[in-house]
């Protein structure tokens, strides 16, 4: 496959070089593309240097998947030119979504539902990915009422510049604000833009993507997103109501049995996830599994994972690995 990565520089960009040369994508010629400062510099890729391009060069080289990880605004712009010219698009940021033309793929979850015809695929957002993953055995054996799901997100969510913010104030030094507040020893209830209902965007993505993942609309998901000092790797506290009562050794064997899932349960040693302990991992954690004695068929979990790997670049190659293993995307022709 030739494989351009849009946004090759970001944080994400370079999770994604990572794991395409990990999971050893079949990569006959990687174009790495970034923005016009960019353009021109080296970058190094599975043991080799690559000469940065721009957009309008990448899309004149007809690569036969993008993986996009540069913002809506670039997303919005330049995916449909890449599918115009036979690219399969794969796009990590929010742009695409909720755009009911385009599917949101969570491979273990729906990747079935891809064919030829879709060029622009949508990535969903971090913090629904490891949250789905971890419900989706669990809907379709006792089936989802109700979630409320409050966050604790780390800084390498927000980018480069909260990463800096966070090194910044832990030692003493001055330097630039990604958040309207100081982050280190505070916890900030707010990821991303307020909407007018009050809520988040990160907490309204957490509702309506869950809903179309899963395929549901009568899944009923509040959410309470919150920015906390963790470098990396978010984490949630999940509490789901379901329409069936469940046992809770059937949970913990159907999550073992999940694909992508870890469960780590045991409180008589301390065994629950942690984002430090999820670093670099690929799987979703799910640890502190209990009954809701408040009201019937209600569980409370704890859900944790790199939010740059499974939240992000690693589902995005996954998606990508599908689509070549299934021949829905095939080797175009260059002159
Ligand atoms: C955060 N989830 O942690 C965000 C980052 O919609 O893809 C990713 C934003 C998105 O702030």
């Amino acid at each position: 496959m030739r494989v351009a990565v849009v946004g090759v520089t970001g944080m994400v960009g370079e999770v994604m070089r990572k794991v395409l040369t990990e999971r050893n994508f079949p990569i006959s010629e990687f174009i790495p593309v970034a923005s016009e400062r960019s353009v021109g510099k080296e970058i190094a890729f599975n043991g080799h240097k690559y000469t940065i391009v721009g957009l309008e060069t990448a899309v004149a080289l007809r690569p036969d998947i993008a993986i996009f990880s540069a913002g809506g605004g670039t997303a919005l712009e330049w995916a449909p030119k890449f599918a115009a010219v036979g690219t399969t698009v794969i796009d990590n940021s929010s742009a695409w979504r909720m755009d009911p033309s385009k599917k949101l793929v969570v491979p273990e979850i729906n990747a079935s539902s891809l064919t030829t015809d879709d060029k622009i695929i949508a990535n969903p957002n971090c913090s629904t990915i490891q949250m789905v993953m971890a419900l989706a055995p669990l809907h379709e054996k006792y089936k989802i009422k109700r979630i409320v799901v409050s966050t604790y997100q780390s800084v390498s969510g927000t980018g480069v510049k909260a990463v800096q913010q966070l090194e910044n104030e832990t030692n003493g030094k001055k330097g630039e604000m990604a958040y309207p507040y100081p982050i280190n020893r505070n916890a900030l209830p707010h990821c991303d833009v307020f909407q007018e209902n009050g809520y988040t965007k990160e907490e309204m993505k957490l509702v309506k993507e869950t809903q179309k993942i899963l395929e549901d609309d009568s899944i009923k998901v509040t959410a309470t997103a919150v920015r906390i000092p963790t470098a990396g790797g978010h984490s949630e506290s999940v509490n789901v109501e379901f329409e069936n009562d469940f046992e809770l050794s059937e949970v913990r064997k159907l999550l073992s049995e999940t694909d992508g899932v870890v469960v780590q349960d045991n409180p008589d040693v301390n065994l629950y996830p942690m984002p430090i302990y999820a670093h670099d991992k690929d799987d979703v954690f799910v640890g502190r599994l209990r009954r809701d004695e408040s009201q019937p068929n209600t569980l409370n979990m704890w859900i944790v994972s790199d939010n740059l790997r499974k939240g992000a670049a690693t589902n995005a190659v996954q998606i990508a690995e599908y689509l070549v293993a299934n021949k829905l995307v095939q080797a175009q022709l260059v002159s």
